[in-house]
């Protein structure tokens, strides 16, 4: 009898129950675009193998996903392309499916009269729309993985948590308990009647998407260039991670967001081998970790059980009394909506900033809430900060359009896990920032003159 891993299946809930058909075992991999180190694949082989079926990846490729361009489309396909050849190798087959999943799943499940239906856990708006939509229109059975975080979303909490200091209790009683090694993927035995799909990067000149922001050359997308990252990361960035990681002058972050904002790289393996590594400073080992888990599984907890993580009304009501009541404070500058994405402000070190933004796709983690707090200050309304940090950072980070940005917007602009400090015009309650508080930081005129290490 078929043995079952019992550590995969831990991490998969029921979104449906239905009649399990004959066909294959299908994946509609999304948010975790990796062979290696993925629950929600692994999940998927063991229920194939369990009942002898076969099993098919699918991605569904729309043209127009929230806040993408041509920059993230290039750097997700590049990815998606070599994912196709590293599956192959498994006796996998991988097609990328154009159109919305709503409209281009059922067919397919019907068609081939699919045994189960598994699916990537993702708690943002697009998701859960996708989801609801489909679920009205399917009949196969499907369950959800979470492959994103250490713990599944919901094992960590039921409910919204208030700040890193609420969550990270919850995940240390839980951690030692999944944070466990990956079983291999296998050669798939059972191969079914479908055709191999040609190759994904093909797709995108028929596309219409976005092509004003362009692709960025300095960061080599994929599997296996995220695996040479990460290698460059624990050699070089991350033993100084506790002393430099503020500095955006030194390469003290290990860049490795974008890789992880596109599941091209586990978070569990890295977190693994960053505790192996005992070259590694424990302070820095225990700084990076607490990014890495506790900080990422709280923005996953707060998109999950906040459903206006992007709007004002998503901030804590101590954060809305006190945007509220300085709603009226008369503001030094406004700038426009254009004057800020051109990064054309009085501000030397805020346009630095929307430069690095705009050519290099990513902004180092300690200017980025200084960088959104000065929108807060130069807008004319909370509302307005709030949307305007949205839309420039989903259209020119690399790694937007995730739950770490909604949540990291969130608490410089709204407080969200943060507290109340002493009371300032514009600003209220909330944290505010200064330039002068990065010079005692960082040499500011270095970062202006030479820019970030992303
Ligand atoms: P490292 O310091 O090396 O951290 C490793 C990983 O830990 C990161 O890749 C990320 O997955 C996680 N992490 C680190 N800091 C945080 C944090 N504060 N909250 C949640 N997870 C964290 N992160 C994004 O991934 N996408 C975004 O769009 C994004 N936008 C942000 C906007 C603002 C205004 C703020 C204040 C933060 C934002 N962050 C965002 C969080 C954080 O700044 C980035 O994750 C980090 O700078 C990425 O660089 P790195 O991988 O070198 O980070
Ligand atoms: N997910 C999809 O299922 N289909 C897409 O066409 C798609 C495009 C896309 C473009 C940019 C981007 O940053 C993400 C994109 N994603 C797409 C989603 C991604 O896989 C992640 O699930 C989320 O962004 C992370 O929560």
């Amino acid at each position: 009898m078929f043995q079952r891993n019992t550590d995969i299946d831990r991490r998969s809930r029921f979104v449906a129950q239905g009649r399990r058909g004959a066909g294959p075992v299908v994946y509609w991999l999304s948010r975790e675009q990796r062979a290696a180190d993925n629950w929600a694949l692994l999940y998927a082989q063991q229920e194939a193998l369990d009942r002898e079926k076969p099993l098919l990846v699918v991605f569904c490729l729309v043209s127009d996903y929230p806040g993408a361009n041509l920059r993230h489309y290039l750097f997700m396909l590049r990815g998606l392309a070599e994912l196709q050849t590293t599956l192959g190798r498994y006796k996998i087959i991988f097609d990328i499916l154009e159109g919305s999943p709503v409209e281009v799943l059922p067919p397919l499940l019907d068609r081939l009269d699919a045994h189960l239906l598994v699916s990537d856990f993702d708690p943002l708006r697009i998701k859960r729309l996708w989801r609801e939509k489909l679920l009205a229109r399917i009949q196969s059975p499907w369950h959800e993985v979470d492959g994103h975080n250490i713990i599944p979303a919901w094992q960590t909490s039921v409910k919204k948590e208030y700040a890193a200091y609420t969550i990270r209790p919850k995940i240390a009683r839980l951690v030692g308990d999944y944070l466990t090694p990956f079983p291999p993927l296998q050669p798939h035995p059972h191969l079914g009647p479908i055709a191999p799909p040609p190759v994904a990067i093909n797709r995108l000149a028929a596309m219409v998407v976005d092509r004003q922001v362009g692709e960025v050359t300095w960061l080599q997308p994929g599997e296996q260039a995220a695996g040479q990252a990460v290698g460059q990361a624990l050699r070089q960035r991350l033993p100084g991670y506790a002393i430099n990681r503020n500095n955006p002058c030194l390469a003290g972050q290990s860049g490795l967001s974008p890789y992880l904002h596109f599941g091209q790289l586990s978070a569990q393996r890295l977190a693994l081998l960053v505790q192996q590594r005992k070259e590694i400073p424990v302070e820095s080992r225990e700084a990076f970790l607490e990014e890495l888990i506790v900080r990422r599984e709280l923005a996953d907890n707060f998109c999950l059980y906040e459903p206006d993580y992007d709007r004002f009304e998503g901030f804590p009501e101590w954060a809305q009394i006190t945007l509220n009541a300085h709603r009226k404070d008369p503001r030094p500058t406004l700038y426009s909506g254009t004057v800020l994405e051109q990064g054309e402000t009085d501000d030397h070190l805020w346009n630095r900033c929307q430069h690095d933004l705009l050519t290099t796709g990513k902004l180092h983690g300690y200017l980025r809430m200084y960088w959104a707090k000065k929108i807060l200050e130069w807008t004319r309304e909370p509302e307005e900060a709030l949307a305007l940090a949205i839309q420039l950072n989903d259209r020119y980070s690399l790694d937007g359009r995730d739950p770490n940005g909604y949540a990291g917007i969130a608490w410089s602009i709204g407080g969200v896990h943060d507290r109340a400090w002493p009371e300032r015009p514009i600003f209220g309650k909330i944290r505010s920032m200064t330039a002068a508080g990065c010079r005692r930081k960082f040499s500011v005129e270095t970062y202006i003159t030479t820019g970030g290490q992303p």
